[in-house]
């Protein structure tokens, strides 16, 4: 059993005694090999879905009541609330903790045909970490909907359930975030790393099981918090650049369209789009390179990107180009860049397997903060945990 489905059981116990749970599902973190900034955008993005998952237990109730108690390390309190199912007269409203803000979100847009979302118990548990750029939020908003797709079933389109999800997160946390992190947790595959058009919504997924390779995240545990205005800032600052370039998104714009237009653009408003129109570049180079088994390429892709997101999109912060700098030293080393949001949170490092203590080692010994490790591998999207 996942350490987070016991805690979650013991926990439901706890608060809600007699029998149940009868629901128990999970959706996973996730961790974006290259392709970040670019989702909202019309990008490519290249995620893998974790084996670090948010779990949720529970048990209807015909009160109309839903009742949710979080045992996750870092969430506000209080840690247990209670409030009626949605109508439409009283819809629900974001409110505090901000925990329960990803959850209400996805109650209050859970679309089900054969009448309101009924009351529950509910424990939730996780495994991700919170404000590490691992996609705790959209781990947590998409067990939140598959939960509800046990309790009340929905027509079971995978994309919609995605798309509610970010829904859930623009209008409760308030996050303008892009579909990257609840699409991966719906979608997420084991052994692959999923090339993702964030336009069409296509997906190619690419095996990613070489025994002799492996990716690291390090946590470098400086939290970041995406509701804070730097997100909203470099949205906005993108489609002002796509607009003075009369383009409908970055996505459609070229390098050399940028370069003829630069003069039209305020200096971080170019520096902004040169990373977005480059990184999408890389990213697809670095799907072909994976494809190609060509390591080398991917590892140095990776590289280029962090420096992009420093230099020119200015999303990175001094621990994080401290682990990057430390990683590609070590040689069995191919690249290393920050993962996720920004300011905070984690780094990704594809390294030859057989480096990977090693790898561990110099960051401990170098770093000047207090670390934590992952050694992963691309896991499935959210469902039912066995009985
Ligand atoms: C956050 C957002 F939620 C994603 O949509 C994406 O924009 C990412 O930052 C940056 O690539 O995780």
């Amino acid at each position: 059993m996942l350490v987070p489905e016991k805690e979650a059981r013991r926990v439901y116990a706890k608060n809600f005694g007699g029998n149940g749970p009868d629901i128990a599902v999970f959706a996973p973190g996730r961790v974006n090999l290259i392709g970040e900034h670019t989702d909202y955008n019309g990008g490519f993005v290249l995620p893998m879905a974790l084996p670090l998952v948010t779990v949720m237990v529970g048990t209807r109730r015909d009160d109309g009541k839903i009742c949710i108690v979080t045992t996750a390390e870092g969430a506000d309190e209080p840690k247990k609330v209670e409030f009626k199912t949605p109508s439409a007269d009283s819809p629900l409203t974001p409110g505090a903790p901000k925990w329960a803000n990803y959850v209400k979100g996805v109650i209050q847009h859970y679309r089900v045909s054969g009448g309101p979302v009924p009351g529950f118990n509910a424990v939730v548990a996780t495994s991700v970490p919170l404000g590490g750029g691992l996609s705790s939020s959209a781990s947590l908003e998409v067990a939140s909907y598959t939960f509800l797709q046990q309790l009340c079933p929905d027509d079971g389109d995978l994309v919609q359930k995605a798309l509610t999800c970010q829904k859930a997160e623009h209008t409760f946390p308030g996050v303008p975030c892009g579909i990257m992190d609840q699409f991966i947790s719906v979608m997420g595959k084991e052994g692959q790393a999923l090339l993702i058009d964030c336009r069409s919504l296509e997906v190619k997924p690419l095996p990613l099981t070489d025994p002799k390779l492996s990716v690291l995240i390090t946590n470098s545990n400086v939290r970041h918090e995406l509701t804070g205005s730097e997100y909203p800032t470099r949205r906005r600052q993108c489609e002002e650049a796509a607009k003075a370039l009369g383009k409908e998104s970055l996505r459609d714009a070229s390098m050399e369209e940028l370069e003829a237009k630069k003069d039209s653009l305020s200096e971080v408003c170019y520096r902004r789009a040169r990373h977005v129109i480059s990184e999408i570049e890389r990213t697809t180079k670095a799907a072909e390179a994976l494809e190609n088994g060509d390591y080398q390429l991917f590892g140095k892709l990776m590289v280029e990107s962090h420096n992009s997101l420093r230099d020119d999109y200015e999303v990175s912060c001094p621990e994080l180009d401290e682990l990057v700098s430390i990683a590609v030293e070590v040689p069995g080393v191919y690249g290393s860049r920050m993962t996720g949001g920004g300011f905070g949170g984690c780094t990704v490092t594809l390294l030859e397997t057989s480096v990977a203590e090693r790898t561990k080692e110099r960051i401990k010994e170098k770093f000047r903060g207090s670390p934590s490790f992952y050694i992963t591998k691309p896991s499935a999207g959210s469902g039912v945990l066995p009985d």
